[in-house]
């Protein structure tokens, strides 16, 4: 019997090899691969957020077990693929424009591909008219979740969303921002969806603004 308690807490300890070894003889035992991502990667992922939330673990850690994550994920990817397994909602995640910080807007990006999302990473740096063209190309609407980490740089979520509505997409998308300076009051002011504190939550905010 495929446990997927055991498959969860490897991915939580960050390792790698463990979860890929359980996750295939889970397979071989026949068991279905959406099940495995819903009830032990996800769960995995969900209680690590939780325990970084909690500064119960930190940044390193959570790497750790996103790399946990994908060798289990990277096996069942292309099974989920061939079934036509639904993702959650689809994301488009980047920086925003002359912003070269990174390592948040990953963590946020694992933790939404952790809780089920599809995933489109436009890297750093990014205009409002890649976020647009992004957003465009997402068929049936998408999340779109902005990350700044300098004040200087926080302006550009607006442009982004300035250029949203003038595309004519706003009603669309759900947009959804947060970095180190940003804040609630902040997304308030320019209009976003949604205002998250750190990458769990930029999760938990995803999932209650499809719901
Ligand atoms: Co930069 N840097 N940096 N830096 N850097 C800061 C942000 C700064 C606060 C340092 C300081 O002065 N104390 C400061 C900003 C000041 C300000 O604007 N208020 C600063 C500065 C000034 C600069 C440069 C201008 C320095 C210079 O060149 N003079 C320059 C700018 C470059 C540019 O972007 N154009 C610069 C460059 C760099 C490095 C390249 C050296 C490097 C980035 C490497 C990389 O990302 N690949 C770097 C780093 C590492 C930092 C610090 C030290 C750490 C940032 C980090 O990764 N934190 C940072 C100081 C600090 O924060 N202590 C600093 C860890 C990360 C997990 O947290 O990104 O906050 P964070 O993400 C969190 C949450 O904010 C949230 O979830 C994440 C996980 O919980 N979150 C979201 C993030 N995005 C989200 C999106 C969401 C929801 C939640 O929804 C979509």
């Amino acid at each position: 019997m495929a446990d997927f308690r055991a498959i969860a807490d490897a991915l939580k300890a960050g390792n790698a090899p463990k979860v890929k070894e359980m996750v295939e003889a889970a397979l071989a035992e026949g068991v279905n691969p959406e099940d495995i991502v819903n009830n032990a990667l996800i769960v995995g992922m969900g209680e690590i957020g939780e325990l970084f939330k909690n500064n119960e673990v930190y940044v390193p850690e959570v790497l750790i077990a996103a790399r946990a994550m994908y060798a289990g994920l990277n096996i069942l990817k292309p099974l989920l693929a061939e079934r036509d397994v639904k993702p959650m909602g689809k994301v488009v995640i980047g920086t925003v424009k002359g912003d070269l910080h990174d390592i948040g807007k990953n963590l946020v990006a694992m933790m939404l591909e952790g809780a089920g999302f599809e995933v489109t990473d436009l890297g750093i740096d990014v205009s409002p008219e890649k976020f647009v063209e992004a957003a465009k190309s997402s068929d049936g609407g998408c999340i779109v979740a902005m990350s700044a980490l300098l004040t200087t740089t926080m302006p550009g979520m607006k442009d982004t969303i300035e250029a949203l509505e003038a595309a004519g997409l706003r009603d669309r998308v759900k947009i959804i921002i947060g970095g180190a300076p940003v804040t609630q009051n902040f997304a308030d002011e320019i209009g976003a969806d949604g205002y998250a504190p750190d990458a769990a939550s930029a999760a938990d905010l995803a999932k209650a603004l499809i719901a």
